[in-house]
């Protein structure tokens, strides 16, 4: 699975990519700082079952601090983009290409409100934000209509438009089905030269949502916008938006890997491991931290990859084990894995994700837990521990 940083240049994509995955890429106040996107691993929580049935774990795919398992997963930072990227204003439209591969986009605006339309800096509450969410689904749409435009042609003289337009639009992860439904809902039919520009429009707007759904991370609180906040969350109550400082988060996460202090990611505090080794301006540093954290309870980055794996994507983490007893695998590691499936998953689902070969020979399931049977069709649930039984 992987997630997409997306939205207007100098907002703290790449502060919120470095914060998840400590890789160091370049972070500056200015716009097009990124241009390449950076790709790199970072983690989803789930609590991890070791602590509620007070056993020591032995994670293998992932790791468990103190209960809380920690998931890998891809994480990609793509270049800012600008009003009228589609058509190649700014870094043009390549970072259009680089969201296909993601499942869903974090789409980091800035909600102090202290960069203009483009990104660059201005005054703290000199920019409406709110903007800035519509401007990124009006550019990724206009991207996605100019893709099927390519088909226009084609689809008038052929009357095959479902054909044509899955097959441009296959890559995005949107399928034949989803191009059908999409059609029908708006009642728009094969001959594509009955459609409106408006119904183009509405039609990959829909497409756009399927496939890429999104979370807003509302970033720099840390300098202002809460009432922007409290507007974008009137505006768009669809929307999930959590408020962020990515810039913050670094810095906890920059801090506990030096070990000065002890924080685990989407903690809303951290302890200091040796005051008496802080230099004046940690401890500076540190009072920033800790107000922000005694106002806002978290800086949100955490929350935010749990919020798109979980809420927006509809993930479940299942533990698979093979000894039901011990909830170990072969070599005695207790609860080894974890795994994010989607939800509606079977326990058949699960077996085939442990390996190919298991699922093909699946005999049976148990649900450690309760210790009872469960079908290869048993519907699994977010935290299950599960043992599958395959003949040989
Ligand atoms: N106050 C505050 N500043 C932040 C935060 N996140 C990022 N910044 C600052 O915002 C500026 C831009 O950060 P980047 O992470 O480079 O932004 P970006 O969105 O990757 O920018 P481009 O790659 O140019 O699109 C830098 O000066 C960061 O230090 C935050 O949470 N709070
Ligand atoms: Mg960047």
């Amino acid at each position: 699975m992987m997630l997409g940083i997306v939205g207007k240049s100098n907002t703290g994509k790449s502060t919120f990519f470095k914060a998840a995955t400590l890789i160091d890429v370049e972070i500056s106040n200015r716009i097009f700082t990124t241009i390449k996107p950076n790709v790199g691993i970072a983690y989803v929580t789930a609590q991890c079952p070791c602590k509620e049935l007070d056993i020591k774990c032995n994670p293998n795919n992932s790791k468990c601090i103190s209960g809380t398992r920690f998931i890998p997963i891809q994480l990609t930072d793509i270049a800012g983009l600008v009003p009228d990227a589609h058509n190649g204003r700014g870094l043009g439209n390549q970072f259009l290409s680089d969201i296909m591969s993601a499942s869903a986009l974090i789409n980091v605006i800035d909600i102090s409100g202290s960069t203009d339309d483009d990104g660059n800096p201005v005054p703290v509450g000199s920019h409406d934000p709110i903007s800035d969410v519509l401007m990124l689904e009006k550019e990724l749409d206009y991207w996605l209509l100019g893709l099927i435009k390519k088909d226009w042609n084609a689809a008038k003289s052929q009357h095959n438009t479902i054909e044509l337009f899955s097959k441009r639009l296959s890559g995005l992860g949107i399928s034949k089905n989803d191009v059908k439904l999409a059609m029908e809902h708006l009642k728009l039919s094969e001959k594509i030269e009955t459609w409106s520009e408006q119904d183009a429009l509405s039609f990959v707007t829909i497409l756009r949502k399927q496939a890429k759904p999104s979370v807003i991370a509302a970033n720099k609180i840390d300098i202002g916008g809460k009432d922007n906040f409290d507007e974008l969350q009137k505006v768009f109550p669809e929307k999930t938006t959590l408020p962020t400082s990515a810039e913050i988060e670094l810095a906890l996460r920059e801090a506990a890997k030096h070990e000065i202090i002890n924080y685990i990611p989407g903690d809303s505090g951290f302890s200091v491991s040796n005051e008496n080794a802080l230099t004046e301006k940690q401890i500076a540093a540190l009072a920033v931290i800790k107000n922000f954290l005694s106002i806002h309870k978290s800086t949100n980055v955490q929350e935010v990859l749990n919020t798109a794996a979980f809420r927006v994507l509809n993930m479940i983490a299942v533990f698979p084990v093979e000894n039901e007893s011990k909830l170990s695998n072969k070599k005695g590691n207790v609860l080894p894995d974890c795994f994010l499936m989607k939800k509606g998953a079977t326990a058949l689902d699960l077996a085939y994700q442990v390996h190919e070969e298991i699922g093909r020979k699946f005999i049976s399931a148990l649900n450690a837990r309760t210790r009872r049977n469960v079908s290869a069709d048993y519907e699994l649930q977010h935290g299950d521990i599960i043992s599958i039984k395959a003949g040989r």
